[in-house]
């Protein structure tokens, strides 16, 4: 009897998540990837939709330290030579990204859209 009702409940739940939000637009999250190596971003400008993700990622043998910044300081990488550097864009607009250490010679933008 006890099994039977797990499986009753187990079955009510994937009826539940599969009915959940029929004919919503559902937007499978995409992560863009930029390169970043001494001293330039692989990318000056990269496109995402609302809720994507950009990776950076730091190439191999970068000589020098990086950061990852947005313009207003609202979010930023550690100053780092390896690794990677991931920010999830939950709003629209145009964001202004450098490099803490070569603000000059590393820019970019990321354009959100809906
Ligand atoms: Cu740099």
């Amino acid at each position: 009897m006890r099994a039977l009702l797990a499986t009753l409940a187990l079955g009510a739940l994937a009826c539940a998540l599969a009915t959940a939000a029929p004919g919503a637009q559902v937007h499978a999250a995409n992560t863009k990837t930029v390169k970043v190596g001494d001293d330039f971003f692989s990318k000056g400008k990269v496109t995402v939709k609302k809720d994507d993700r950009v990776k950076w990622t730091w190439g191999e043998g970068t000589k020098h330290k990086h950061t990852v910044t947005e313009e207003h300081g609202r979010w930023t990488s550690k100053e780092k030579k390896t690794g990677t550097y991931r920010h999830k864009f939950g709003k629209t607009g145009t964001f202004n990204v450098y490099c803490a250490t070569h603000p000059l010679d590393m820019k970019m933008k990321v354009v959100v859209e809906k």
